[in-house]
């Protein structure tokens, strides 16, 4: 069970951010209205929520999710793959020394986004993106060994329609992966119970189980009915500004 979860509100600079996704440019204010339902969903999830202020120094600041691995045995503070981002993990760093007991940090030439790492029970999934390379996740697994995790790296560099590994899997507990096409495949989920998401829903695989619901973006009703009839409760978050900055649900918080 997660107690708590820290976000940041979107920076005034929110719009200035990086993006490969070509939606637009996001309105600062229905942002910061989606984040805030956001936060009110983890709530009711039952989280304390840690709220940074917001830092327009960082564009991209909002997703908290890329700046650290968390497990209930140690914490990892990353080392984005994106220059501009680089910065974003001092303030979380504070956070998560007064939290934590354990903490390591991914140094260069690694690089790791939280966003490329799936937790599955007591194994996790690292992607190796053109975000996490082989060093930051060679590291992180060390890391995770250390704390008494098994991973499996995964190249998804071949993916260009997602930008972490998380953008098309997401764990729901109990060993079932909501997984996009372009994955389901790969040898490292046979094993796992697949809920397949449809290319039309890829943006939805990026859903988020937090203790006993699972949050899923709006307007994407064949995920939301696969995911009723498997019997969850589902809270429904609008996120089409975040989307077009290339982020998900997974990505603005991180849970503990
Ligand atoms: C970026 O490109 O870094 C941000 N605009 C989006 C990050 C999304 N994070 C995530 O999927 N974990």
């Amino acid at each position: 069970m997660f107690t708590k979860a820290v976000v940041r509100s979107p920076a005034a600079s929110f719009a200035g951010g990086l993006t490969r996704v070509d939606l637009g440019k996001p309105e600062l204010a229905v942002a910061r209205e989606q984040h805030e339902a956001y936060c009110q969903a983890l709530e009711d999830c039952g989280l304390k929520l840690t709220r940074l202020a917001a830092d327009d120094q960082y564009p991209d600041s909002t997703f908290v999710e890329d700046t650290a691995v968390l497990t209930s045995r140690g914490a990892v503070i990353t080392r984005p793959g994106a220059p501009s981002r680089l910065g974003e993990t001092e303030e979380i760093r504070r956070v998560l020394l007064t939290d934590y007991e354990r903490v390591f940090e991914i140094h260069a030439p690694g690089t790791v986004d939280g966003g490329d790492v799936c937790e599955a029970g007591d194994h996790f999934f690292i992607g190796v993106s053109h975000r996490t390379n082989e060093p930051g996740a060679n590291q992180l697994a060390a890391f995770l060994a250390e704390l008494g995790y098994d991973s499996t790296l995964l190249d998804i560099r071949g993916l260009s329609n997602i930008l972490h590994l998380k953008s098309g899997i997401a764990y729901l507990g109990h060993r079932r992966i909501v997984i996009i096409d372009e994955l389901q495949d790969r040898k490292e989920f046979s094993g796992y119970d697949l809920v397949h998401v449809n290319a039309a829903e890829a943006y939805a695989a990026n859903c988020l189980s937090v203790n006993d619901r699972v949050l899923v973006a709006a307007g994407y009703p064949a995920l939301q009915r696969q995911l009723r009839d498997l019997g969850y409760d589902t809270i429904d978050l609008e996120m089409s500004e975040f989307q077009k900055m290339d982020g998900g649900l997974s990505c603005l918080s991180l849970r503990y």
